[in-house]
């Protein structure tokens, strides 16, 4: 049984600066990521087996978690892997590059174009009432990119969606720097997406 830890961030605190401030980073991943990996493994003791199964399985098949932990793992699992994810799909501004390649056609079919996608993925952000996440997704079953929000932890796994993007909305993801100007962290972020890893999972 092995116990789940967060993986360690490719870059340093202050490496997405000025977009994202340092000590941002730092409590973000240091504290609130990590309550959520703690609080996650408390709720999965009850069950040790499922230990040996990716979090991001137990997310896409909810009801097979037992009863007395489903609520646990949808919040705490959902909150432990919706931030690997974010840090994952982000990077220093100098090497964020550019949409490019398969995703930018899927991207010009379904929204038009780069510059709508954008817009379209924005309006979403600045819209989403309380605290959650918006995100890009492929439908498994349609294979189209599409928006959508997520409230609080809930991972677009659930709904049978395969993120490859995605912005986290919570206030603790921009409130030291940003305070309540949500609209300037969300254009800040547009500089910190890593277009490689996005593609890379696109594909
Ligand atoms: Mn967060």
């Amino acid at each position: 049984m092995q116990k789940h830890s967060l993986p360690k961030l490719a870059y340093s605190f202050d490496a997405l600066e000025p977009y994202m401030d340092s000590k941002t980073v730092e409590i973000h991943y240091g504290k609130h990521h990590q309550t959520y990996c703690d609080k996650l493994n408390l709720a999965l003791e009850k069950h040790p087996s499922l230990f040996d199964k990716k979090v991001e399985e137990l997310l896409t098949n909810l009801n097979s978690v037992p009863s007395d932990i489903q609520t646990a793992v949808r919040n705490f699992g959902g909150g432990f892997v919706n931030h690997n994810f974010f840090w994952e799909i982000m990077c220093p501004a100098s090497s964020s590059g550019k949409c490019s390649g398969d995703l930018l056609k899927a991207i010009a079919r379904d929204f038009g174009s780069f510059e709508e996608f954008k817009k379209q993925f924005s309006d979403k952000s600045v819209a989403l009432f309380g605290s959650g996440w918006v995100w890009l997704v492929v439908d498994s079953k349609t294979k189209k990119l599409e928006i959508i929000p997520t409230k609080d932890q809930d991972s677009p796994l659930s709904l049978g969606k395969k993120p490859i993007l995605v912005i986290d909305l919570w206030e603790h993801a921009y409130y030291l720097k940003y305070q309540n100007r949500r609209v300037e962290f969300i254009d800040a972020f547009w500089n910190l997406i890593n277009w490689n890893r996005v593609e890379k999972l696109f594909r």
